[in-house]
C-alpha cells in the first residue's frame, strides 16, 4: 500500500475507558481487565476537622489524588483507579485514629457501586435483578391519583388492569389505594383495606407475578401480607408509621425504602437541598440502618431516591443526573417518574402526554444501573428495553 494512501484509522473505541459503562466489548463475568483500572472518585463527609489533613495525607501515600476544594465542608474527595479502592479493604493500621473505618467504609462503597446483579427473596419467589431492570407497573385503586385517579377505582376494572400489565411484560403489579401526590389528603387505614381488599384478594391469588403494595400503614400493609403481597412500598421510608420496618421485617416481604421529605401535604412546600443527592444518600442510608435494626434482611430491601417527593424540578434533574452514587448503598435501586410534574414543567406537557418523557427517564435509568422502573404505561417500558437489550448485546462478550 503507498504510505501516501494509508490511514491508521484511530479511534477511541467503546468499551475502553471512556466507554466502559455502557459497554461491555472487553468484558465478561470471569475476566474484567479494564474494570482494575476503572478511574473512580468518592466523596465523603463529615470527616473530622482535626483529622482531614492526616486522612488526605493517608490516602496520598496510597497514591490516590485528592481533590482538597471540599474539605472545608468536612468533605473529601479521592480518585484513583477501581484496584487502589480494593486494597484500602485491608488496611489495618490504627493510626491516624479513624483511618481504618474511613478506609473500609470507601473500600466497600466502591466495591458496591459495581454489583450488577441481586437476587433479592420475596416471599413466594426470588426477584432476579440483573441488567434489563424490572418493569413495576402501577395499580392506582383511588378516586384521586394525579394521572389516573379514577380509572381503576372499581375493583373489576383493576384487577383487568393488573392482568393486562402482566401481559404487556410488567414484572410487578404495585397496587395503592392512597395518593401521594403533592397536597393529598392522608386516608384513613380502614378506607384503604376497604378500597384495596376485593383487589388484593383476587390478585393475591391469580395474578403471575410479584404484588407488591403501596402503603405508609403496617396495619394495612400486615392485613394484605397476610393474604400473599409480597413487596410493601413504602413511600413515606420508614418515616410515617413506626412500625412498618418491623413489620415487614416479621413477615421476611421485600422492603422499598422511598425518600420523601415531608409529607404528601407539604412536601412541596418550599424543598431545599444544598446537594440533593449526597442528601437523599445519607437519609436512604439511615433509613436502611433503622430497617435492618429492626431485623429486616439487607437482601430484601430496595431504595428509591423518591423523584417528585419534595423535590423541585432541578432537584429531580440532579438526582436522575447523578443516579449512580446510590449505588453505593449496595442495595438494588428503584425509581418511579412515570407520567410525573417535572416531565410536564419541562415538556409542557398534560399528565396523559408525558408517555415519551417518561420512556426517556426508563432508557436512562437503564443505562444508569437502576434495577426497577415503575411505571404507568409498561409497553412503552418494554419497547424501550428490548431496544436498548439489542444494542447491547452486539457488544457483550459471552
Ligand atoms: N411514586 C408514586 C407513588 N408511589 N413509589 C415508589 N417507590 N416510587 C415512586 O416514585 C412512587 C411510588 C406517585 O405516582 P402515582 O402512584 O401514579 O400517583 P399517586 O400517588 O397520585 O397515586
Amino acid at each position: 500500500m503507498d504510505p501516501a494512501e494509508r490511514t491508521y484509522n484511530p479511534r477511541v473505541v467503546a468499551g475502553t475507558l471512556a466507554g466502559f459503562e455502557g459497554f461491555s466489548r472487553f468484558r465478561s463475568a470471569l475476566f474484567d481487565p479494564l474494570r482494575s483500572l476503572l478511574p473512580v472518585a468518592v466523596e465523603v463527609e463529615a470527616v473530622p476537622a482535626e483529622f482531614s489533613s492526616l486522612y488526605a495525607d493517608s490516602f496520598r501515600a496510597r497514591g490516590f489524588v485528592l481533590d482538597e476544594r471540599p474539605q472545608e465542608r468536612g468533605r473529601m474527595v479521592l480518585a484513583g483507579p477501581f484496584d487502589q479502592f480494593s486494597l484500602l479493604a485491608g488496611v489495618e493500621e490504627e493510626s491516624p485514629a479513624g483511618f481504618k473505618e474511613l478506609a473500609h467504609a470507601v473500600a466497600h462503597a466502591v466495591a458496591c457501586r459495581f454489583i450488577e446483579e441481586f437476587e433479592v427473596p420475596a416471599r413466594r419467589r426470588m426477584l432476579r435483578l440483573g441488567r434489563r431492570p424490572l418493569i413495576m407497573g402501577v395499580l392506582n385503586v383511588t378516586p384521586d391519583s394525579f394521572s389516573d385517579g379514577g380509572w381503576f377505582a372499581q375493583p373489576d376494572e383493576a384487577i383487568a388492569r393488573a392482568f393486562q400489565m402482566v401481559e404487556e411484560g410488567a414484572d410487578i403489579v404495585d397496587v395503592g389505594a392512597e395518593s401521594t401526590r403533592p397536597g393529598a389528603a392522608a386516608v384513613e387505614a380502614e378506607e384503604e383495606i376497604r378500597r384495596l381488599l376485593p383487589v388484593i384478594k383476587a390478585l393475591a391469588e391469580q395474578l403471575p407475578a410479584p404484588l407488591s403494595l403501596d402503603t405508609r400503614k403496617s396495619r394495612v400493609a400486615e392485613r394484605f401480607l397476610d393474604m400473599g403481597v409480597d413487596l410493601i412500598n413504602d413511600t413515606s421510608g420508614l418515616e410515617f408509621d413506626a412500625r412498618m420496618a418491623e413489620v415487614a421485617a416479621r413477615r421476611g416481604c421485600v422492603l422499598v425504602i422511598n425518600h420523601m421529605r415531608g409529607t404528601p401535604r407539604t412536601m412541596q412546600q418550599a424543598p431545599r437541598y444544598d446537594d440533593v443527592s449526597a442528601e437523599v444518600c445519607r437519609s436512604l442510608r439511615e433509613r436502611l440502618e433503622r430497617a435492618l435494626r429492626a431485623g429486616v434482611l439487607e437482601e430484601r430491601v430496595i431504595l428509591d431516591p423518591g423523584i417528585g417527593f419534595g423535590k423541585r424540578v432541578e432537584d429531580n434533574l440532579d438526582l436522575l443526573a447523578r443516579l449512580e452514587e446510590i449505588r453505593s448503598l449496595g442495595r438494588p435501586i428503584l425509581i418511579g417518574c412515570s407520567r410525573k410534574s417535572f416531565l410536564g414543567e419541562l415538556t409542557g406537557r398534560a399528565s396523559g402526554e408525558r408517555r415519551a418523557a417518561t420512556t426517556a427517564t426508563t432508557a436512562l435509568a437503564a443505562l444508569r444501573g437502576v434495577k426497577m422502573v415503575r411505571v404507568h404505561d409498561v409497553r412503552d417500558a418494554v419497547d424501550a428495553l428490548k431496544v436498548l437489550d439489542a444494542i447491547d448485546e452486539r457488544h457483550r462478550v459471552a
